[in-house]
């Protein structure tokens, strides 16, 4: 197990609906995500800058491409699409993070 940290944008004024859709994630996706090897995942928001700030414990075999062809994975993204920076597929906009301190 290993940890992952990465930055998402939420577009302006959408705080809240970001935190109600994620209050009801859908019990299948949560399902599919932990199946995939995501555990402890967490998301916060920066809002000076609208920056997500998403920060997990990935299985040492996860396999990020493999999620991202589910369908489950494919119709949350379009569900959120109008409310985060998304990419053509509607992925969320992802910049990976470098983790320079850690303590248990
Ligand atoms: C986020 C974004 C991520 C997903 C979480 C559950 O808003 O869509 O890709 O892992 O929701």
């Amino acid at each position: 197990m290993y940890r992952n940290a990465f930055k998402m944008k939420l577009k302006s004024g959408f705080k809240a609906e970001y935190k109600k859709r994620h209050d009801e994630i859908w019990p299948e996706l949560e399902e599919a995500l932990t199946e995939a090897g995501i555990h402890d995942y967490s998301i916060f928001l920066d809002e000076e800058t609208n920056t997500l700030f998403a920060v997990q414990k990935l299985e040492d075999d996860f396999d990020g491409e493999s999620l991202r062809e589910l369908p489950i994975m494919k119709k949350w993204w379009d569900y959120m699409k109008d409310i985060m920076e998304v990419n053509p597929d509607n992925s969320p906009v992802e910049k990976s993070l470098e983790e320079v301190f850690h303590m248990d």
